[in-house]
């Protein structure tokens, strides 16, 4: 069982590495396509080109509209642009350490359901790519298993799409041993579909029976060692996942409140990280730089102790399996007494990038947390636009790598957790309320608990907002 399990996870590891876009000696070259089949209107905001100051100003309104609740008109989510997408399918390719060979962006009314792009444009594209020697095709969309086998058909290198590049980069700066297993489990579940078709670079590694490529048997017999790599994997992300439990009760018996940082990939949350904790944490300009949570404690200006996490960086249409697998990082945020959304204010795409951070926020369930907008990397825009910009209760604006602003934002998040003062109080609930007591168990410092008549009394010291979920029950107050 362990045998056959390693080398089912050496010969992923070989047809991994052979689909990796490698940082080795040569670059390889890739060929971005990207397809728009909106139809939008050619109205003004059309474009989604905003300009600096108005992006800070609509992030800004956001925040102000989430956290108070104020704002009741129904939010509309501004969209990338296809051109806007492929930019950043190239900043995403550069992290994942390719070189840019060419790219073309494709208008169709819809996409084509066997070929993504029509078969005629694919081979003007795979000349096109042959001319400038690239060595794979990257694709800003998601393919299914058949349109990557399609494809591939026609032009005759390497197909690549956007998940499977973000599951690469990924896989390059997973550190820890939950991010690697996590990232292998994202892969696992990509490739499963993907069997079947395409070169089977498992049952040739496996021995495959000749030169027609694999049987059904064959097939068969890859589809149930991944299967079996799939519950091994999980078991052990269970494992590491039950030890993190352990540390974070521990560090949850005496009540710290967690600050999480969150934001768009690249957006300078581990710069400000560093900055906040003088911890050495990697700070890279790749995206995705940071896989594994990462909590420091930061002492703020009133002596007050917090701590303080590091997440993964967000990033729009992120593969639905490493949405799962990322739960682990992303419960720091579900558990944090107040998010900071750190923004990268230079960017063309700012407010693109906020309302994705903050849809996923919502999914999240964490929409309505105290959150403050920290607008990073002014250092970069121009004297006058850094004139107009202006901090309020919901946004600071700052430069983490040029220590603008640090210790106005320290100040902040100091007032925003004051507001959420500490108390000890004594509630009696019916043993049936589960929910509520999970949450003073995970959220509260329990003095003490006696059980009698399907009731239980606890005396607890917890933040005055979990306090008040558990309202109906309080009977007393100590001091
Ligand atoms: N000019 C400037 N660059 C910054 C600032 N903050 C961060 N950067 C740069 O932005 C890039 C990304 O910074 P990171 O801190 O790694 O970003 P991140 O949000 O942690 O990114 P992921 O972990 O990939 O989600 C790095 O090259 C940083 O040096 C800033 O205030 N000004
Ligand atoms: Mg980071």
């Amino acid at each position: 069982m362990r045998g056959s399990e390693s080398t089912v996870s050496r010969q992923f590891a070989a047809s991994r590495q052979r689909k990796t876009i490698q940082a080795g000696t040569r670059k390889e070259r890739a060929f971005l396509v990207g397809l728009d089949y909106h139809k939008r209107s050619k109205g003004a905001g059309g474009k989604g080109k905003s300009s600096l100051t108005s992006g800070a100003q609509a992030a800004r309104d956001n925040a102000a509209g989430s956290s108070a609740g104020s704002i009741s008109k129904v939010p509309t989510i501004p969209e990338f642009s296809a051109q806007e997408s492929l930019d950043e399918l190239r900043s995403l390719a550069t992290s994942a350490g390719a070189e840019i060979a060419g790219e073309f962006l494709q208008h169709r009314d819809r996409p084509d359901p066997a070929t993504l792009i029509g078969k005629g444009k694919l081979e003007e594209i795979s000349a096109a790519a042959a001319s400038v020697s690239a060595d794979l095709l990257l694709f800003d969309h998601d393919l299914t298993a058949s349109q990557q086998r399609n494809i591939e058909k026609v032009v005759h290198t390497r197909v690549i799409d956007r998940t499977q590049l973000i599951l690469d980069i990924f896989a390059k700066h997973a550190r820890t041993r939950e991010g690697q297993l996590q990232v292998e489990l994202a892969q696992l579940d990509y490739m499963l579909p993907r069997l079947g078709g395409r070169g089977i670079e498992m049952s040739q590694l496996g021995g495959g029976i000749g030169t027609r490529g694999p049987g059904e048997t064959q097939l068969e017999t890859d589809r149930r060692k991944i299967y079996r790599r799939i519950r091994h994997v999980k078991e052990q992300i269970e494992n590491v996942r039950r030890v993190r439990a352990q540390q974070r009760q521990r560090r949850e018996a005496v009540p710290v409140a967690t600050v999480a940082l969150v934001g768009y990939t690249n957006a300078g949350k581990s710069t400000l990280f560093n900055v906040l904790t003088q911890a050495a944490v990697l700070e890279s300009p790749r995206m995705f730089a940071t896989l594994d949570p990462t909590i420091r404690a930061v002492m703020l200006p009133s002596k007050r102790k917090v701590l303080l996490s590091d997440t993964v960086g967000f990033i729009r249409n992120l593969p639905h399996t490493l949405v799962s697998a990322f739960r682990a990082t992303l419960e720091e945020v579900q558990r944090a007494a107040l998010v900071i959304h750190v923004s990268d204010a230079s960017s063309p795409l700012s407010v693109e990038q906020d309302a994705q951070v903050d849809r996923v926020l919502k999914e999240l369930e964490v929409g309505d947390k105290p959150r403050l907008l920290v607008m990073n990397k002014i250092d970069l825009l121009s004297p006058t636009q850094r004139e107009s910009l202006r901090d309020d209760e919901v946004s600071v604006h700052i430069s983490a790598a040029k220590d603008i602003g640090i210790s106005t934002l320290l100040e902040r998040i100091d007032e925003m957790l004051s507001e959420d003062a500490v108390s000890r109080v004594v509630l009696r609930m019916p043993q049936q309320e589960g929910k509520l007591l999970a949450l003073l168990e995970a959220r509260s410092r329990i003095y003490s608990r006696n059980y009698k008549d399907g009731l239980v009394e606890l005396e607890v010291e917890a933040p005055d907002s979990i306090i008040r979920r558990v309202r109906d029950w309080v009977v007393g107050v100590s001091t």
